[in-house]
């Protein structure tokens, strides 16, 4: 989604091509008039097979929404019987999913059977096949619930992991990305966990997505306050944890921990196929935790303090990490270490071992990939 020069008015939906995925991108290409029109279009989620194109017209800048629509901003698709093939003329998905208030953000599962949208909560509609009609949304139900807006969801290819961005409390400020766990696709959605300050910061954090082998995060950033400045795309590895123990290297006992939670689902232990694991603790995450066998990881020393140690001092040693979370929000926290040069002053990690690296000029996905 872009409001770039070009384009025939409010957001419009552009599309970049590359030769493979090792190749870089082409420039981007408007969609055409058949396509977008002087209205929004935004928002976009392809189907894993590429023949189906999710897409709202609720604009944030407060374009107009496409005529034929119920109100507040729609869902509509657009729809091709080959990749090859130009995309029809987009249809508003009706009554069942739209209504007068909005519907935005719309992100298609990979096996093309459940839509999720945010209508301020976030909602999914399933059917039995691509071919059958969308059933009645529900709202999946991420504890804790606030009254708070969540919008973008991305849904992992296994189901089992959602993100969105949400502006509730106890976050880094304006919107931040969160996410959801579960077991299996049969069960409910755990806790909304805040990504942290390597990804969220006092700006808009927004559009979360993940490639299908789970390996690649990728979200949007703003440099200003509000639907403001510059929004840029970015993209990083998600690595697991395989210090099971937090003592400093990869051995025999983190083994054992697996051992211990076989068969569980125990998220500390679920490192494998995927990096955000897939609900069950068994040989594929002990695999994972073999490739990693005597690779040694800085020492983490944790020092709790509460409101009685106001004003106390915590000593450092160079090279050592202090790990500061709130309790009352155990999803923020902050990571200090002694800064080189300076004994008496702390300097904050976090950009340094963000490896983020902006993506080529220019960006035009939104959420889906
Ligand atoms: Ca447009
Ligand atoms: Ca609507
Ligand atoms: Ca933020
Ligand atoms: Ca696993």
């Amino acid at each position: 989604m872009s409001f770039r020069p070009g384009g025939y008015g409010g957001e419009d939906i552009w599309v970049c091509r590359r030769q493979s995925p090792e190749d870089s991108w082409g420039p981007a290409v408007n969609l055409g008039p058949k396509v977008n029109t002087s209205a929004c279009e935004s928002g976009i989620s392809i189907s894993a097979d590429g023949l189906e194109l999710y897409f709202g017209d609720k604009s944030v800048i407060g374009n107009p929404t496409r005529p034929g629509g119920h109100g507040g901003g729609d869902i509509w698709v657009t729809q091709r019987a080959n990749r090859d093939d130009e995309w029809a003329v987009p249809v508003n998905l009706g009554p069942t999913i739209n209504s007068s208030s909005i519907e935005t953000y719309a992100n298609i599962s990979a096996d093309g059977l459940s839509l999720y949208f945010s209508s301020g909560d976030i909602f999914v509609a399933t059917r039995a096949t691509k071919d059958d009609d969308w059933g009645t949304p529900v709202n999946v139900g991420i504890p804790p619930n606030t009254s708070s807006w969540e919008g973008f969801p991305y849904i992992s290819a296994d189901g089992r992991v959602l993100f969105f961005y949400s502006n509730r409390s106890g976050g880094y400020g304006g919107m931040d990305i969160y996410m959801s766990m579960r077991p299996t696709v049969s069960d409910a959605w755990g806790p909304a966990v805040n990504l942290g300050p390597k990804i969220n910061t006092q700006y808009y954090d927004i559009a979360p997505g993940l490639s299908a082998d789970g390996c690649t995060f990728h979200f949007t950033q703003n440099d200003a306050t509000g639907w403001s400045g510059n929004f840029k795309i970015y993209r990083t590895t998600i690595s697991p944890v395989v210090d099971l123990n937090g003592d400093g290297i990869v051995d025999a006992t983190d083994m054992c921990i697996v051992v211990d939670h076989w068969g569980e689902n125990y998220t500390l232990c679920d490192v494998g196929p995927t990096p955000l694991g897939d609900g069950v603790v068994d040989v594929q995450d002990l695999i994972v935790l073999a490739e990693h066998l005597f690779e040694e990881f800085p020492p983490v020393e944790s020092v709790e303090v509460d409101e009685d140690d106001d004003g106390g001092q915590v000593e450092l040693e160079l090279g050592q990490i202090l790990v500061v979370t709130l309790e009352s929000n155990p999803s923020t926290g902050y990571r200090w270490e002694q800064a080189e040069n300076q004994e008496s002053i702390l300097e904050q990690l976090g950009e340094a071992e963000f490896k983020s690296s902006e993506t080529s000029d220019p960006p035009t996905v939104g959420a889906g990939s």
